[in-house]
């Protein structure tokens, strides 16, 4: 692999520590997020080890991620890797308590921002001789939870996504994986919880949470397969984290 990475995300978490396996083994980087003053301090970070660009992009907005993709440098524009990584769960309470403000945001972050990126990217990704989608799915893709109503769709879009796209690129240099992350220790609940701080502690306590190195650990290992294999989904849990009961609602005689 000699082209660059181009993450989405990448001002904490799962981005933020890809990019800096990446950046350990030399690769040009494009990273965006829509906080420019940690894509600033990320750039100062890693300028030594690799070439970067930094681009403050809301992925919701397609006229911005078509005019960030023209402003990609000639030296970066054979992205070989694209993580989208972009996304977000708010909230985590009963349907019926849930903001339809906080539904839209998860649609346009997790499904439209997502959507928004790769469109703009396949040309690139497609004249590669071999290139990688990995896209941040969950295990809520998969497995139905109280609270995940709108994340848990939004994100079983991105995992059927990545399949279909699988169908259309066969016989291509593209490969597209659906990661498929249970919990994983980040900013990603403090964001889900508005900021409650004890509720971030609380959730994590004891739970040997996944932490965003063993993602970028994965998300490395499967750009760097040999091209002829494509993972096409690849879940991944806490070794303390499993499924529970289906529950029984017991009708009150
Ligand atoms: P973080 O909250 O640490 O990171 C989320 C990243 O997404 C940030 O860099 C944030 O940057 C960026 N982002 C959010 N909204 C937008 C937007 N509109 N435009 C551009 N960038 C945006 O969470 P994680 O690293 O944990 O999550 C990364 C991905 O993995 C998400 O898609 C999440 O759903 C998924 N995931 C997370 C799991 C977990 O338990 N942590 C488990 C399974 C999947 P900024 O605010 O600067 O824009
Ligand atoms: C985040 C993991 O279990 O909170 O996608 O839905 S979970």
């Amino acid at each position: 692999m000699t082209g660059s990475v181009l993450i989405t995300g990448a001002t904490s978490g799962f981005g933020l520590a890809t990019a800096r396996k990446y950046a350990q083994n030399g690769y040009p980087l494009i990273l965006t997020g829509r906080r420019q003053e940690r894509l600033d301090d990320i750039a100062a970070e890693l300028k030594d080890q690799c070439e970067v660009f930094v681009y403050p992009l809301d992925v919701r907005d397609a006229d911005a991620v078509q005019a960030f993709v023209k402003a990609i440098p000639e030296a970066f524009r054979d992205v070989q890797v694209l993580v989208n990584n972009a996304g977000l769960a708010l909230g985590a309470s009963p349907a019926l308590e849930a903001k339809l403000q906080d539904w839209h945001t998860m649609i346009d972050t997790n499904v439209t921002g997502l959507v928004n990126v790769t469109h703009a990217l396949l040309p690139i990704l497609v004249a590669q001789p071999s290139a990688t989608i990995i896209n941040l799915a969950s295990v809520a893709s998969n497995w139905a939870y109280p609270g995940a109503h709108v994340y848990g769709a939004s994100k079983a879009f991105v995992a059927q996504f990545s399949r279909n796209l699988r169908c259309d690129f066969a016989g291509t240099g593209v490969r597209i994986t659906s990661l498929e992350p249970g919990m994983a220790e980040s900013e990603f609940s403090l964001v889900r919880f508005d900021g409650d701080k004890d509720k971030y502690q609380q959730i994590y306590q004891g739970a040997e949470a996944l932490q965003s190195e063993d993602i970028a650990e994965i998300i490395y290992w499967i750009s760097h397969l040999p091209s002829h294999v494509n993972i096409n989904s690849l879940e991944v849990m806490p070794t303390r984290q499993a499924w529970d009961n289906f529950k029984v609602v017991r009708k009150q005689d």
